[in-house]
């Protein structure tokens, strides 16, 4: 690691994407996780200085609403009036890139509406640290998925069946299994073997009971990265 840790990384390239890509009036979505939090602490500075004049933000995660309205941001719905258009813009982190733009995300177990949030997004922004980095998905981390509880043992077969080492993500503060903002189990798969990130995508969503996963392949994202020796880079795809 060099001059900055990873944490400082994430403080610096969270903030950088709310000042370089948010606009007065935008309708804004607002990611999750350690990297992401920062945006919305910048969008909040941002919005009490008053040069975000109309700005409305989507949240995507209890998480990011308690943030967000905490810093009196004017958070909305995909669902209310004047949204019928989507968003302008979503910003969020990501638990793996790799060289072609695709993702990993749901370490935070949000992947859902943040992928919900992503594609009603004309544009998106992904802000990581350059350990984030992966020569192929699936060498650092899991692909989390969201799972209605009654179908659990269903889609485990199915994902075994697809190569898949599964665990039930567990609380850390709570005994028992991690129960999402939605209700749901979050399972995570490990594949130790290569696979195509977009058919493994569709493959996981078509297993009945699997309401979404955290690969996210074809979204053409902009990808800030802290690099721990200075400075951003800008990575567009
Ligand atoms: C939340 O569910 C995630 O998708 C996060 O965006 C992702 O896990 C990156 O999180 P950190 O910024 O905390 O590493």
């Amino acid at each position: 690691m060099g001059r900055d840790s990873t944490e400082e990384l994430k403080r610096i390239v969270g903030r950088a994407a709310a000042e370089r890509f948010v606009t007065a009036g935008m309708r804004l979505g607002l990611g999750s996780g350690s990297t992401a939090i920062w945006t919305v602490r910048r969008v909040g500075e941002r919005w009490r200085d008053g040069s975000l004049a109309g700005l409305r933000v989507v949240t995507t995660s209890l998480q990011c609403e308690l943030e967000a309205r905490s810093l009196g941001l004017p958070v909305v719905t995909l669902n209310d009036a004047g949204m019928e258009e989507g968003l302008d813009l979503a910003i969020d982190g990501a638990d793996e890139v790799d060289r072609h733009g695709r993702l990993i995300k749901g370490g935070g177990g949000a992947m859902l509406m943040e992928k919900v949030v992503a594609s009603a997004s004309r544009r998106f922004v992904v802000v990581v640290d350059e350990s984030k980095l992966s020569d192929r998905l699936g060498q650092r981390s899991a692909v989390p998925l969201e799972v209605v509880p009654a179908a659990f043992q269903t889609v485990r077969r199915a994902l075994v069946a697809l190569g898949a080492e599964v665990s039930v993500r567990q609380g850390v503060s709570k005994v028992g299994p991690v129960v999402t903002d939605l209700g749901n189990l979050l399972v995570d798969a490990r594949f130790h073997q290569p696979f195509d990130p977009p058919t493994l995508e569709a493959e996981i969503n078509g297993i009945p009971g699997v309401l979404e996963n955290g690969l996210f392949t074809g979204m053409r994202p902009l990808v800030l990265v802290a690099r721990a020796g200075g400075g951003i880079e800008e990575l567009a795809f």
